[in-house]
């Protein structure tokens, strides 16, 4: 603790007393160095003295000198410098070279050795990883920490004095010293969504300063249901930072013989679903005294479901901790009193110093909480410091001889009471304000984030209308792209073609130049130049920039959208039967929705219209380098659309260029394993990618995922020889059998083509199974069957794993051995009826087309949730189950000779291949001619395959 961790115990041996002289006394003067005010003056008779509240870093120096008879002795002096602790302590963890923000989220989230090893920490340096690699997959776990090396099991010293172990708090806090910014903010989103609570104010033990971790919160989004609300439908959503909710603080000051963290746990979770938001003693390591993380101050949310036999509190309520001991945190404390409806202090010694209870100007209500069972409790003395400090009698909570239950019970209904009398409400992205204001740095006050923040409020802040907007501002992405995409597949499908085809594919033509021509007219919009201008800065800016941009986009089309999408979810449960509906919900998401991800779009489309410009074009120059960039920022770790689900085309004159400058910023020998998910509408693919590489692919409920997004994660040098690949590409899917669709004739098309498509580009498919929608999981296995068959005649048998949601039995395994059976069978005859359409004969058996066992291929995971949500954590053995899965699919890769793991450019070439395939749907045909069935020179192929297909069909 930092009282104890910052007193220095100063044994001077020098003095010894002379023989005869009883009287004498002793004069300390303390000097700091770099410090003006005056030295601290100690007296003393004996002949040693302690002195504490050191700051750490420093150079002090102690003079000594004899007092007698009111003469004094020639000083003596010694000099010392103290430790500085957060330095100490990141070099024990192995984290020295990263301390202030060197660690980035694409170092995090880099696959590696580690990566699958179940081993536990052997060495304090390896505790950080094995905690970010837990953390990654919302793993409830993560912050069991203990070392197990095998010294320590047959330890037989009983020293207290052990450094080899760290407190969880610590780790996290030495983490988030050495994470970036953007690393910090997907910690904070991990543990969030397994309920920790998160950093409110970060300490600097060293330096004593400390910062709100604004910035690291912005990208919470919760959702709940106040009482007021209950019995809607409705409920709330946004940005936590953003929302007025009441924080009720809590504080030790000295000792307390009541356990404060995990009285708050309790406080906060239901006696038959504990959950340790707060790390507590009790928990592993979580009495490993505190070296750097006093002073922290935790906050997590109380949010209510709607349901009053379930909530705790009917209203949300933020809880915040302030760890170590109040009295020496006063910056802390004024910051809590400010911002805090109410402030609960835990303390047993009345008679100790209580001055941080004066002064206060704030409106906080003031609680004390004391024990009646501690020994120095006494009720004289408690009732004097209410009267002195002001505190109501009615705010004096005593634990008398009870139990906890019945403890936690009196003191939820003071919380409860204090939400009662219209508490103070403060928005976190106001505590800015109260944090400058006491000493507090605030992260997002630095020139990269207020810039960013600038140049994306220069793009939103003229949005009234989303609908208009685009219609204004992003004109090229819209109906005529649309137009355009629906031309380019009837120019290869012919399928309205009369008996003059020429003059019928001239028509085409005609009408697609005319709309490039429309396109090309089309002045660049004022919000497009700030778009680009706002992605050509420097790194961090860009990233800031793309970050506020998504923050201020999502709060704009928020409302509307969480209603729209929780309606559809709504209408495809209950009248699945009412197309239209369904088709008309659909169409309303598409328009109110408005992200980054349109931005690119319209670029995208921005740079295909240049592309027919003359070479030296203005026009055509100002877009140059956008590929570079948008390939530096796949990278990055950004995801890039490559399907654009609405007008179900893929730009690939953009993308060939993307993938083109990838090419050239990668080693060009750098191979790349493709991995995508396929499955049902919101039967959880994004989460489950999510959760397996710790990646951020957009997770909601209701239409979610539209298209295909590609992400990039790299693979460790030294782990690259092992998966035989240099980055594993993640290729998540818009749902497949979506209901809207289901009503046009073209609905299987759209998923055909998207099937077809990414299992064509894939080494590894998922097919995630929702035990539920059964009977869309048969049409989609069909058009994966499909799928596979075609690519089996291209020469690619790729590797092919079934996952099954949602199921939490231990014996599912084993048990369902029936069902998998069943389904092989129904995949066989797929295989069958498929290859017979596609006229193959030969094929009688799904794993004829597929890598597939079907006893080690199929995985069964359990629902996501871990009780009720909002309050619920990710279930342990979802996480569990998930890494599982993505240990034998990484272990597998080794061995496994039948992926082709293609470079940057192979991958562009399959891509164009594939999709000029797909345009043209004589997909087997094309193919057949013009692969050589040679498939080591797949590449080779594949650029010609495009070639004969336009060919034959110009
Ligand atoms: N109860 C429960 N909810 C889940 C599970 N998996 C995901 N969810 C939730 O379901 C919603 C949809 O999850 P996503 O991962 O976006 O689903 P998706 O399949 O990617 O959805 P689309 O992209 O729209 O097709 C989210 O709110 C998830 O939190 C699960 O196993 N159980
Ligand atoms: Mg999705």
């Amino acid at each position: 603790m930092a009282d104890e961790a910052t007193m220095l115990v100063l044994l001077v041996p020098q003095w010894t007393k002379p023989e005869g002289i009883d009287q004498m006394s002793y004069l300390l003067e303390l000097f700091c160095e770099g410090q003006v005010e005056q030295p601290r003056i100690i007296h003393t008779d004996l002949l040693f003295h302690s002195i504490s509240d050191f700051q750490h870093g420093k150079k002090y120096t102690v003079q000594v000198s004899a007092l007698k008879n009111g003469r004094q002795s020639t000083p003596t002096s010694k000099s010392f410098t103290t430790e500085l602790l957060l330095p100490k302590l990141l070099s024990t963890l192995g984290l020295g070279d990263l301390h202030g923000g060197k660690l980035t989220l694409s170092s995090v989230l880099e696959i590696n050795s580690n990566t699958v090893s179940d081993k536990p920490s052997q060495s304090l340096e390896q505790l950080p990883w094995t905690f970010l690699r837990k953390l990654m997959m919302s793993n409830l776990n993560a912050r069991n920490m203990k070392c197990e090396s095998y010294q320590r099991m047959y330890d037989y010293s009983f020293t207290d004095d052990d450094d080899s172990d760290v407190n969880p708090l610590d780790l996290i806090t030495a983490l988030f010293h050495c994470s970036d910014f953007f690393l910090q903010q997907e910690l904070v989103s991990k543990m969030s969504m397994c309920q920790f609570a998160v950093p409110l104010l970060l300490p600097n033990c060293d330096t004593q300063q400390s910062t709100l971790m604004l910035w690291a919160m912005r990208d919470l989004v919760k959702r709940f249901r106040p009482n007021s609300l209950a019995g809607d439908r409705t409920f709330v959503e946004g940005r936590i930072v953003e929302m007025d909710i009441p924080m009720v603080s809590f504080v030790r000051l000295g000792e307390s013989s009541l356990p404060k963290s995990q009285t708050l746990n309790k406080l906060l979770s239901n006696p038959h679903q504990p959950n340790n938001t707060f790390v507590h003693c009790d928990m592993e390591c979580g009495d490993v005294p505190r070296r750097i993380s006093d002073g922290l101050v935790e906050v997590s949310w109380y949010l209510p479901c709607g349901n009053t036999n379930i909530d705790l509190f009917t209203q949300p309520v933020a809880i915040a901790n302030l760890r170590g001991d109040g009295r020496l945190f006063k910056t802390q404390m004024s910051f809590l009193y400010e911002t805090s409806a109410a402030v609960f202090i835990f303390i047993d010694d009345l008679e100790g110093d209580l001055s941080t209870l004066n002064n206060r100007e704030s409106r906080a209500e003031l609680f004390l909480v004391t024990n009646s069972q501690s020994k120095v409790f006494n009720k004289e003395t408690l009732r004097d410091r209410c009267m002195k400090h002001k505190v109501k009698e009615t705010n004096v909570i005593i634990k008398k001889k009870q139990n906890d239950a019945e403890f936690v019970k009196t003191l939820r209904f003071h919380v409860n009471g204090a939400m009662g009398k219209n508490p103070i409400k403060m928005k976190v992205e106001d505590m800015a304000a109260v944090s400058r204001h006491v000493g507090i740095v605030v992260d997002e006050d630095c020139t990269e984030c207020t810039n960013g923040r600038a140049n994306a409020e220069g793009i939103t802040g003229s949005i009234q209308d989303v609908v208009e907007f685009k219609e204004d501002q992003l004109p090229l992405h819209g109906d005529i792209w649309k137009q355009i995409s629906q031309i380019e597949k009837e120019n290869c499908r012919m399928r309205y073609a009369d008996k003059d085809i020429e003059s019928y594919r001239s028509s085409l033509k005609t009408k697609e130049e005319k709309l490039r021509k429309k396109q090309q007219q089309t002045a660049v919009s004022e919000a497009m130049v700030k778009f680009t201008s706002g992605i050509s800065e420097s790194g961090t800016e860009r990233l800031y920039f793309l970050k506020w941009l998504k923050i201020q986009l999502d709060t704009i089309s928020r409302h509307n959208l969480s209603t729209l999408r929780e309606q559809y979810k709504d209408c495809c449960r209950n009248t699945p039967q009412n197309k239209k509906l369904i088709a008309d919900l659909n169409e309303k998401i598409s328009n109110c929705s408005l992200g980054p991800e349109h931005f690119f779009r319209e670029l995208g489309q921005l740079y295909e219209c240049a592309c027919s410009l003359p070479e030296n074009n203005p026009g055509r120059q100002q877009v140059q380098h956008l590929p570079a960039l948008c390939a530096q920022m796949l990278l990055d770790g950004f995801p890039v659309e490559l399907v654009d689900g609405d007008a179900s085309n893929i730009p690939m004159k953009w993308i060939k260029e993307v993938l083109t400058q990838l090419h050239q910023l990668v080693d060009t020998k750098s191979k790349i394993l493709v991995l995508t998910v396929l499955g049902v509408q919101s039967t959880g693919k994004s989460t489950l990618l999510n959760t397996m590489f710790g990646v951020q692919f957009a997770v909601s409920s209701g239409r979610c995922t539209r298209g295909a997004f590609m992400l990039l994660i790299k693979v460790s040098e030294e782990f690259r020889s092992e998966l035989q690949c240099d980055f594993i590409m993640v290729i998540d899917t818009e749902g497949l059998k979506s209901p809207e669709l289901a009503s046009l004739d073209t609905s299987y098309e759209h998923d055909n083509e998207l099937a077809t498509l990414v299992i064509g580009l894939s080494d590894i498919t998922i097919i995630n199974i929702a035990m539920e929608n059964n009977t869309e999981m048969k049409d989609i296995l069909q058009i994966v069957v499909h799928a596979f068959l075609r690519m089996k005649e291209v020469g690619k048998k790729p590797r092919c794993l079934f996952v099954h949601q949602n199921v939490s039995d231990m014996s599912a395994h084993d048990s369902n051995m029936r069902d998998r059976e069943k389904l092989m069978e129904q995949l066989d005859e797929m295989t069958r009826a498929a290859a017979k359409m596609e006229k193959k004969v030969g094929y009688t058996k799904f794993t004829d087309v597929m890598d597939y066992d079907p006893d080690k291929d199929s995985y069964y995971i359990p629902g996501l949730w871990h009780g009720t949500p909002p309050m619920a954590p990710v279930n342990a053995g979802y996480s569990e189950a998930v890494y599982e899965l993505k240990k034998n699919l990484l272990g597998s890769l080794h061995t496994s000779d039948n992926i082709y793991r293609i470079n940057a450019e192979g991958f562009l070439m399959w891509t164009s291949g594939l999709w000029e395939a797909v345009k043209y749907e004589k997909f087997m045909f094309s193919f057949r001619n013009s692969l050589v069935a040679d498939d080591t020179n797949i590449r080779k192929c594949m650029s010609c395959s495009s070639g004969t297909v336009t060919q034959r069909y110009a």
